[in-house]
């Protein structure tokens, strides 16, 4: 998988999973079960919200914990203790490199027709679809090879995470029943898997047909990806004709942390700490800040000089929120839409 700050589980966290139908499996009652008695919990769970028991069979068929998923979950860093945060021109640096820049040029080159047809239809720009799908699995080449009931029924039964995971494991069944194979469900060790590195719910939930044959291929079709990028964040609130956030001239001496926001984010609270609160570009111009690209008077934007004074800024519009939405880390997001633009450029 490619390196990233966070976890894919930040998709997890901001999908809404359906109520479970079936008495829940409480972290009392499964604390101390051995695997094989954990899992027939899960499978009466997927039995429950309806799953064929053919499905649930093939799906688990000599099913053992996976003891390299749990080395891997135990390694995550997790919340921080320390205020630092790595230099973002590093991040930017090694991830908007010119390879990949390359690449990303290359599949909007050769997806011109679909991309085109995917905007008008999502009002999302091609070159972003592109970008995320760079980032995700650089352009389909690294989707990960974890069997995912394996990775899903490990993390649920280890337990850390155990709703979250246990929910994923359901829906992994869900996504099994419509004529999956096992062998082609695979991924990372966290569950998420194709072009797009979609949790199972979040497939259920947002994944799209590009191409129109009925089906949401984002294992190896690229409309699909890319229609299924665009619904996720059309979903997470994008504009259409809005720019993600234009690099802005901040003069010397200029009070940025007069500028913080007072609220405090529901989710991923350490990413959003680092934006200043909401303005129109018209206000932050009036305290002399200068985007340096076209961005319309009236659009709200946040400022984000990550490395501090002197160094790169950036005003921020709600559809920087969406990409975080996709993956709560400005480091993910600020190199998507640099990603973006130098695509599209
Ligand atoms: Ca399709």
């Amino acid at each position: 998988m490619i390196p990233r700050l966070l976890p894919a589980i930040a998709l997890a966290l901001a999908a809404p999973t359906a109520p479970s139908l079936s008495a829940p499996v409480t972290a009392q009652a499964a604390a101390d079960l051995p695997f094989d008695a954990y899992l027939e919990l899960l499978k009466a769970r997927a039995r429950a919200e309806g799953v064929s028991e053919a499905t649930i069979e093939r799906m688990t068929a000599g099913l053992t914990p996976n003891p390299r998923v749990i080395a891997l979950d135990q390694n995550q860093p997790g919340s921080a203790t320390t205020r630092g945060y790595p230099p973002m021109a590093d991040y930017i640096r090694t991830h908007v490199d010119a390879a990949r820049i390359a690449g990303g040029r290359a599949v909007y080159a050769q997806s011109q027709s679909t991309l085109a047809a995917i905007e008008a239809r999502y009002g999302v720009p091609g070159s972003i679809l592109v970008a995320i799908f760079g980032h995700e699995t650089s352009y389909g080449r690294v989707k990960g090879d974890f069997d995912l009931a394996r990775s899903l029924a490990t993390l649920a039964w280890e337990g850390r995470r155990r709703e979250l995971f246990a929910g994923e494991f359901v829906a992994l069944m869900k996504v099994a029943e419509k004529g999956y194979d096992r062998a082609q469900l695979v991924g990372s060790y966290a569950g998420a898997f194709g072009n797009p590195q979609f949790l199972p719910s979040v497939y259920l939930r947002l994944a799209s047909d590009g191409d129109g044959d009925g089906r949401a291929d984002i294992f190896t079709n690229r409309a699909d990806t890319f229609a299924s990028i665009a619904n996720y964040l059309r979903d997470a609130g994008w504009r259409t004709g809005e720019p993600w956030g234009v690099r802005a001239r901040v003069p010397p001496g200029f009070d940025l942390a007069g500028q913080r926001s007072r609220l405090v984010a529901p989710q991923c609270p350490r990413v959003h700490e680092r934006f200043s609160r909401w303005r129109t570009i018209a206000e932050w111009r009036a305290l002399g800040i200068e985007p340096m690209a076209g961005i319309g008077d009236d659009v709200m934007a946040s400022l984000f000089q990550p490395d501090g004074p002197g160094q790169p800024a950036w005003l921020l519009t709600g559809n920087f929120r969406a990409i975080l939405e996709y993956n709560c880390s400005s480091y993910y997001a600020l190199s998507v839409g640099l990603l973006a633009d130098a695509i599209r450029d």
